[in-house]
């Protein structure tokens, strides 16, 4: 029988490791953030950033332009890196967010199977709409601070955080 994880500390992070590696992306452009409504995958029906696993082989940075073009129909320019989420869910999954943010981008933003665009003014994110964690730090992305985030998940309910302030945005 699985053991019932209930806390961050249940958890040995020193031999953890993600299931699946994956990106997210934040336009930033006019103080207006471009997120989607995401139509299919891990967090459907959410709002989110663009974003998604990597394809083997791939660095995150690849990953992240290629979701984005994918999604949206457009290449983000000015990509800098932010800061990464590791994410374990109670059932097992896992997934690794590298996160980044881009200044701009090169076409127009368009629908897809996979996504819906919305823009929304940086002081209105919807965050009752997207998951539990990003009210926590879609802040330091806009701030520009780095920082590294640990959750446990039940489903889309979260049961516990840690998130640490780093140096590591570029
Ligand atoms: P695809 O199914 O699209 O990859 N993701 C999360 N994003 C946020 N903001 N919070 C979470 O809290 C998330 N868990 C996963 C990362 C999955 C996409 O979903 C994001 C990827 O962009 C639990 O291939």
């Amino acid at each position: 029988m699985r053991a019932v994880v209930k806390k961050l500390e249940d958890i040995d992070w020193h031999h953890w490791k993600a299931k699946d590696p994956a990106t997210l992306v934040f336009i930033v452009t006019d103080g207006q953030i471009l997120l989607i409504r995401k139509k299919r995958g891990l967090g459907a029906g959410k709002i989110n950033a663009p974003g998604g696993r990597l394809e083997p082989g791939e660095t995150p940075e690849q990953g992240a332009v290629r979701e984005v073009q994918e999604e949206l129909c457009i290449t983000p320019e000015g990509l800098s890196y932010c800061g990464e989420n590791l994410f374990q869910f109670v059932d097992g999954y896992s997934i690794h967010v590298h996160v980044y943010r881009a200044d701009g981008y090169e076409g127009e933003p368009t629908e897809t199977e996979e996504a819906t665009p919305i823009w929304t003014p940086l002081d209105a994110i919807p965050y009752d709409e997207m998951w539990e964690d990003d009210a926590l730090w879609v802040p330091l992305v806009l701030s520009r601070t780095g920082f590294s985030g640990r959750y446990l998940f039940d489903d889309d309910v979260m049961l516990d955080y840690e998130l640490d302030i780093t140096s590591s945005a570029t």
